[in-house]
């Protein structure tokens, strides 16, 4: 006989049971009265009990006591690395089996639907930091598989900064905020970040990626994930093969500019999150597509580097990205804290037919994530968090522990054991849905501190990631650097990171940011390395832009616009999927429709596009508007498409826009189509990058 257990879930298809799990566990008060926790009703929520009506306070109040005891203790620590962050319920869907490579259940079948949550994060900043920061971003998915959960706990870039897990600390205590004074908050522009990466060649290329375009991602819909380690897929006969994970986002991908990111952390720090959270409101659900590099075992020491080298990314163009399933985010959580601050992430979950590598950097991340969970969430039983739990049972003889919350009923707690027949017992691996079995790797050596030869190239994958850029990509590259060390307050360290670093896999870089600091040309490195065959895949420019779907589009309008136009400017842009928002000065009317934002609530920089409409009257009034006039500059400055149609185009004459600038469009208030056209055209672009040049004699 099994022992009883309370909280035993039933067997029913995964997704069900994850919902119902769920919906135990929330508190929806409806009719309810409102009572202490320990269920007495409450008469008086707005008064402390107190010796007459200006006496004191009585201790004796319980109900005020329990109140605020709760309340002071209300925070948990927050995630040492990753704190800030942003989630979203959804399910993941495989496009065909995968059982050739991989007996993961949830890989098996396309008909099978897996619940996920997922998790993105910056990395440096605190809590509350700002989401548009220049920073890596963390993509943990958890999926609820019949078999257990599978944690893919990657990042938007496939390198890390590091190829040693003891390395982490010195790494997080570098970047981090500084001792002395805890700046800067949620960036690397400062001595310490760029003292340690000058001194860890090793972290150059990941440095480098940080520095690209991939380090502002203009929405947490539009960036790629990476799982960055080398795993394992195993299939039913036990035959291994060594997997890269990635995930591509439907949308594409695509960035903000720096100044951009900047101006967004302070005027709407939540940007990112409010850009997830209202696409899913809008049932705009982001889609990201699971992708696979499968190497066979015998083929891993045939790329020039090695595997297990976290700071190595393996060229598409050499291994393809087999697509092989969909995720899609369709649902916002209910609490922030039950779900996004509690939901703990582990490399090291995961089900039969996914197994590790032995990448040092993974390797250690297999012991870290489990150890912060018990400071963090308080005790070892942060797996009964109810966004934390299996949809499968997870019946063991584990017992006790802080927060503990399943009643284990029955005298056994130990295994073997006569008293409960034995249950529950071990699962023969060999037999279907059997239990886990690490892949038999041959394993031998000797005990040492070594790191491997095979670890120490560190500049050649930087030459390869920044010749495999676009211009655009490597000027953006330049002034990231440029911005960065100029904030650094040391002189050695920018000399260092110049000299040692950057001159050692790009000239041309290294002395464009030796200009930009005042520091002399530097000599060729000594570790120079040379022309690599680049991998066009890693340029966000060749990712291509899927139309303007999703897309925020500003039409700027005021009253005594032409309303007519505005409906058909609004009704085009939504058919072809897009999001546009009627911009004005003011929350006053325009013929008869409010609109959703004023300027100053919502400036240019939180759009994708705009388009100015036309109507004598309101075109005079945002002529008039030096914050309309500057809302048309900003855009102008940023390479967005711009369109104006009849008087609205006396907004940009205005402006002083220059007249015949890429990618601005303009036509009559009764054919919009005609001007939304070449529109919609530039803005599936994303930028009008031919713009640049022009741009930068704009003032905004
Ligand atoms: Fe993490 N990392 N990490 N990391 N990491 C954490 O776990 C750690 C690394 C990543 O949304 C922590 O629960 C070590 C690489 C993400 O909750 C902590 C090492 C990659 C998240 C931790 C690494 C990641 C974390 C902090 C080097 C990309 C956020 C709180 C050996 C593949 C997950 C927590 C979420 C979080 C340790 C390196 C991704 C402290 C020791 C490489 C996405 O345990």
């Amino acid at each position: 006989m099994a022992s009883k257990q309370r909280n035993q879930q039933p067997s029913a298809p995964a997704e069900d049971l994850k919902s119902k799990d769920l919906e135990r566990s929330r508190a929806r008060p409806q009719n309810e009265a409102l009572r202490t926790n320990q269920g007495v009703k409450i008469a008086d929520n707005q008064n402390t009990l107190r010796a007459g009506p200006r006496g004191p306070s009585l201790l004796e109040d319980f109900i005020m006591r329990e109140k605020i005891t709760h309340f002071d203790h209300e925070r948990i620590p927050e995630r040492i690395v990753h704190a800030r962050g942003s989630a979203a319920h959804g399910v993941f869907q495989v496009y065909e089996s995968m059982a050739e490579y991989t007996k993961a259940a949830f890989l098996q079948h396309p008909s099978l639907q897996t619940p996920v949550y997922v998790r993105f994060s910056t990395v440096q900043g605190p809590r509350g930091s700002a989401d548009t920061v220049r920073d890596v971003r963390g993509f943990a998915t958890k999926f609820y598989t019949s078999e257990g959960n599978y944690d893919l706990v990657g990042n938007n870039m496939p390198v890390f900064f590091i190829q040693d897990a003891i390395k982490f600390p010195d790494f997080v205590h570098a970047v981090k905020p500084e001792a002395p004074n805890e700046m800067p908050t949620g960036g690397s522009a400062h001595d310490t970040f760029w003292d340690f990466v000058s001194l860890v060649p090793e972290a150059t290329h990941m440095v480098l990626w940080t520095m690209s375009d991939r380090a502002i991602p203009r929405s947490l819909r539009t960036m790629e994930g990476f799982g960055v380690h080398t795993f394992r897929f195993v299939n039913a006969k036990g035959v291994s093969r060594l997997v890269k994970l990635h995930w591509r986002p439907v949308l594409g991908s695509y960035s903000l500019l720096w100044d951009e990111a900047q101006k967004l952390a302070g005027k709407d720090p939540d940007f990112h999150r409010r850009d997830l959270w209202e696409a899913i409101e809008r049932g705009d659900y982001p889609e990201f597509e699971l992708g696979v590099q499968i190497i066979e075992e015998k083929d891993q020491d045939s790329f020039g580097f090695d595997l297990l080298d976290p700071t190595k990314l393996v060229p598409e163009e050499i291994v393809p990205v087999k697509i092989i399933g969909k995720m899609t985010l369709n649902r916002n959580p209910d609490n922030f804290f039950a779900e996004t601050e509690q939901v703990a992430f582990h490399p090291g979950h995961v089900v039969p037919g996914i197994d590790f590598s032995n990448d040092p950097l993974l390797q250690g991340r297999l012991f870290s994530y489990t150890d912060t969970q018990i400071s963090r969430l308080g005790g070892p039983n942060f797996h009964e968090i109810p966004i934390n739990r299996p949809v499968s049972p997870n019946i063991n003889n584990q017992r006790d522990g802080m927060h503990r919350q399943t009643i284990n009923v029955g005298q056994a707690s130990y295994e073997p054991n006569s008293v409960s027949d034995a249950w529950p017992k071990e699962t023969d691996p060999a037999a279907k849905d059997g239990g886990f079995e690490s892949y038999p790797e041959p394993m031998e050596g000797t005990k040492t501190r070594v790191r491997s030869e095979s670890f120490a190239d560190h500049f050649s994958q930087a030459a390869l990631f920044y010749q495999s850029m676009s211009d655009v990509e490597q000027e953006h590259i330049a002034l990231a650097y440029q911005f960065e060390l100029g904030k650094v307050t040391k002189p050695e360290i920018r000399a260092r990171v110049v000299n040692e670093i950057l001159a050692n896999f790009d000239a041309g870089l290294a002395a464009t940011v030796a200009e930009g600091l005042g520091l002399p040309k530097p000599a060729k490195g000594a570790r120079a390395a040379g022309k690599q065959q680049p991998s066009p895949a890693l340029s966000l420019l060749n990712r291509g832009v899927p139309g303007i779907k999703t897309r925020k589009i500003a039409v700027l309008a005021a009253p005594g616009s032409d309303g007519a136009a505005i409906k058909s400017v609004q009704a085009a842009l939504k058919s072809q999927g897009a999001t546009p928002l009627l911009v004005s000065p003011t929350l006053a009317a325009i013929d008869g429709m409010n609109p959703d934002a004023t300027i100053s609530g919502m400036p240019s920089i939180m759009f994708d596009g705009v388009v100015v409409v036309g109507g004598a009257q309101g075109a005079k009034a945002l002529a008039q508007s030096g914050d309309a006039r500057h809302f048309v500059l900003e855009a102008f400055r940023h390479l967005k498409a711009i369109a104006a149609t009849g008087a609205g185009k006396d907004v940009l004459s205005a402006a002083h826009l220059p007249e015949k600038g890429d990618g601005v469009f303009i036509g009559d208030d009764g054919k919009v189509e005609a001007v939304l056209k070449p529109f919609i055209e530039a803005m599936g672009q994303h930028r009008v990058w031919a713009r640049r040049e022009m741009a930068e004699t704009v003032p905004a």
